[in-house]
């Protein structure tokens, strides 16, 4: 799986210019009444090598709904002003989850600006930024609680993740997997502009920095990055996902107490999806309290 971009790489691009509806935008009461011509050209920032290799729609942003999305927003309710509607047509493209940045331009060529012109535009580049949190834990090594501060560090470093935050951590009983040591468990909460994708391979490359090797399910490592949940559950912002190589929300998040415990000490108001239903994790807690989650003194 390659590497999240290096900062100075060129993001890979999606482009779509010269989509064209009729509107009611404007200021004027001619405007509103009798509407005219308006014109957009967007640039998705989208990571395109995973679709590249998979020649798998599903694996890229369809840009035929991008384009559909901004016509109905610019045949939709009329605005005072193109600075708004460029803005909820960026907003539209930044909702879907593999859209890590957009920048969109508005044209209004028929403009009333009095004098003769050829194009008048607005643009605007917004970028994801949306919660995520994950799961960190360790086994193995000498010091596993200091491994995963350590990792937390690496993860404050990593471009495309800010606003980090470390919970307390806990010695947790093994789930599953042999026989293996006590774990150290913790929980990052950060905001990303990073599609989940890109997250996890970059997860998984500090994940090889700290000597992970690929080994078996559920068996000890010297760390493990999981991905538990990416934007808010019940919005726009949620990525749901039932891929193979990533689930989100995580599968087993809401009924292990080395996750519950420490997401609820860092946040705790936090909710989670669990099938249908958006839940507090405050409230999955008592489920949990059997399963050996012990404060480290
Ligand atoms: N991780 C596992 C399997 N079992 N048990 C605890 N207590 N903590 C973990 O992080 C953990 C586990 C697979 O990743
Ligand atoms: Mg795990
Ligand atoms: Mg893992």
């Amino acid at each position: 799986m390659p590497d999240a971009h290096p900062a100075t790489h060129r993001p890979d691009r999606i482009t779509l210019t010269g989509v064209t509806a009729y509107g009611h935008h404007g200021v004027l009461a001619r405007e509103k009444a009798d509407g005219q011509e308006f014109g957009v050209d967007i640039v998705l920032e989208v990571d395109l090598s995973r679709a590249a290799a998979s020649d798998d729609l599903a694996h890229t942003v369809n840009y035929a709904e991008v384009a559909a999305d901004a016509v109905a927003i610019l045949q939709g309710p009329s605005q005072d002003l193109i600075e708004t509607v460029v803005a909820q047509i960026a907003d539209a493209a930044l909702a879907r989850p593999l859209v890590e940045a957009v920048e969109v331009t508005l044209h209004k060529p028929h403009a009333p600006v009095g004098v003769p012109f050829g194009d008048v535009t607005v643009q605007v580049r917004r970028e994801r930024d949306v919660p995520v949190v994950i799961a960190l834990g360790a086994n193995l090594g000498t010091d596993p609680a200091d491994t995963l501060e350590r990792a937390a560090e690496r993860l404050g470093s990593l471009p495309g993740l800010r606003e980090v935050v470390l919970s307390p951590l806990f010695e947790t009983d093994p789930v599953g997997g042999p026989e293996q040591p006590a774990y150290a468990n913790a929980i990052v909460v950060a905001r990303t502009s990073l599609a989940p994708w890109r997250l996890l391979a970059a997860l998984h490359a500090v994940e090889a920095d700290f000597g992970r090797t690929r080994e078996i399910r559920w068996g000890a490592r010297t760390l493990d990055l999981d991905l538990i949940q990416v934007g808010v559950p019940g919005e726009a912002s949620e990525a749901v996902s039932d891929d193979t190589d990533l689930m989100l929300p995580h599968p087993r998040a809401h009924e292990r107490g080395f996750v519950l415990v420490p997401w609820h000490a860092v946040d705790a108001a936090a909710v989670l999806r669990v099938g249908q239903r958006v839940v507090p994790v405050a409230d999955l807690l008592d489920d949990v309290r059997d399963q050996g989650v012990r404060a480290r003194g």
